[in-house]
C-alpha cells in the first residue's frame, strides 16, 4: 500500500527532546557524584553535542579544558566509569516520566504499527537509555513495537558516519529505498544520507534548530497532531496538518518516483 516498508527513527531529539533536561542533567549528576567540579551549562552542552556519544563527549571536554587526570588512572576506564554512572542517572530520570515523547511521535508509531509498517531505531545513545525511554513513555509495550534497535557502541563509528543506519538496514533486511528515516540533527542527517536514506524527515529539536540539514527533503518543527499542526521549515506537507503515513508516502514517492530507478 505504501511505497516504503519501514520507518527508522533516531532517538535523542527525535523520539523525545532528551538532551538539555535529560542527558545534560545526568552527566552533571555523575560528575558531582564523582567529586568533580565539572558543570555542563545549557550553552556549553550545546557546543559539546557536536561530538556524538557520551563517552566521546566527556573525552572532548577533558581535552578542551586541558584537564590533567591522575596519571595512575587509565583515561578510557575513568571516562567509561563516569559514563556508566551517567547512564544510571539518566535511566532514573526517565523512570520518573520526566521526558515525554515528542508531539506526534506516539500517533505516528501507532499508525505505522496498525498498518504493518515495520519499525526500527538507529541511534548513538546507549541501549539502556532507549529501552528506558520506551518503557516509561506512557505507551504500553512500545519497546516491543520496534523490530530492530541499533544503538550505541555496536558499530565502529558513531554518527555522522553511516554505520548505525547501515546496521539497522542490514538487520531489517531492506534496501535504503524501502525505508524512511526520521532524524533531528545535522550529524544524524549526514549519517542517514551516508547510508543512502534519501527519504528523510527532520524534526528540529531544542539544540538542532537552524542547523544545516543538507538535502533532507522535509524539515518540520515537530511531527504535529491534528490539533497542533506541524510547521514545514523546508519542503512541504502537501496540505496535511501533521506527518502521517500518507504524508510520508508522498515524500517517499517524490524521492523515489514509482517506476524510477531506486538507486
Ligand atoms: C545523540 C547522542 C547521544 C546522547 C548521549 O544520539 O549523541 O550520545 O547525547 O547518549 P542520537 P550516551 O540522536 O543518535 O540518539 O551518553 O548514552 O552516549
Ligand atoms: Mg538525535
Amino acid at each position: 500500500m505504501y511505497g516504503f516498508q519501514a520507518l527508522i527513527f533516531d532517538v535523542d531529539g527525535t523520539l523525545a527532546d532528551t538532551e538539555r533536561d535529560g542527558h545534560r542533567v545526568a552527566f552533571n549528576a555523575a560528575f558531582a557524584e564523582a567529586g568533580l567540579d565539572w558543570v555542563w551549562g545549557v550553552e556549553r552542552y550545546g557546543r559539546l553535542l557536536a561530538v556524538t556519544g557520551g563517552k566521546e563527549r566527556i573525552h572532548r571536554f577533558i581535552e578542551e579544558e586541558g584537564i590533567v587526570l591522575d596519571p595512575a588512572l587509565d583515561p578510557d576506564a575513568f571516562v567509561a566509569g563516569l559514563h556508566k554512572a551517567k547512564t544510571g542517572h539518566y535511566v532514573a530520570l526517565l523512570e520518573t516520566g520526566a521526558i515525554p515523547l515528542r508531539c506526534g511521535v506516539a500517533r505516528l508509531l501507532r499508525e505505522a504499527r496498525e498498518a504493518g509498517v515495520r519499525l526500527a531505531i538507529a541511534t548513538t545513545t546507549t541501549p539502556e537509555n532507549v529501552s528506558a525511554l520506551l518503557r516509561f513513555s506512557g505507551e504500553p509495550g512500545l519497546e516491543d513495537w520496534f523490530e530492530v534497535i541499533a544503538a550505541g557502541d555496536v558499530v565502529p563509528r558513531k554518527k555522522p558516519a553511516p554505520d548505525i543506519f547501515l546496521l539497522a538496514l542490514e538487520q531489517l533486511g531492506l534496501e535504503a529505498a524501502d525505508c524512511v528515516a526520521l532524524e533531528d540533527s545535522d550529524n544524524g542527517v549526514r549519517s542517514a544520507l551516508g547510508a543512502g536514506l534519501e527519504a528523510l524527515v527532520v524534526t528540529e529539536s531544542t539544540y538542532t534548530r537552524g542547523q544545516d540539514f543538507g538535502s533532507a527533503p522535509l524539515v518540520l518543527d515537530c511531527l504535529g497532531e491534528p490539533d497542533r499542526p506541524a510547521r514545514a521549515i523546508a519542503g512541504d506537507l502537501g496540505g496535511a496538518s501533521c506527518l502521517d503515513l500518507a504524508a510520508l508516502d508522498r515524500l517517499h514517492r517524490s524521492v523515489y518516483p514509482p517506476g524510477g530507478n531506486r538507486g
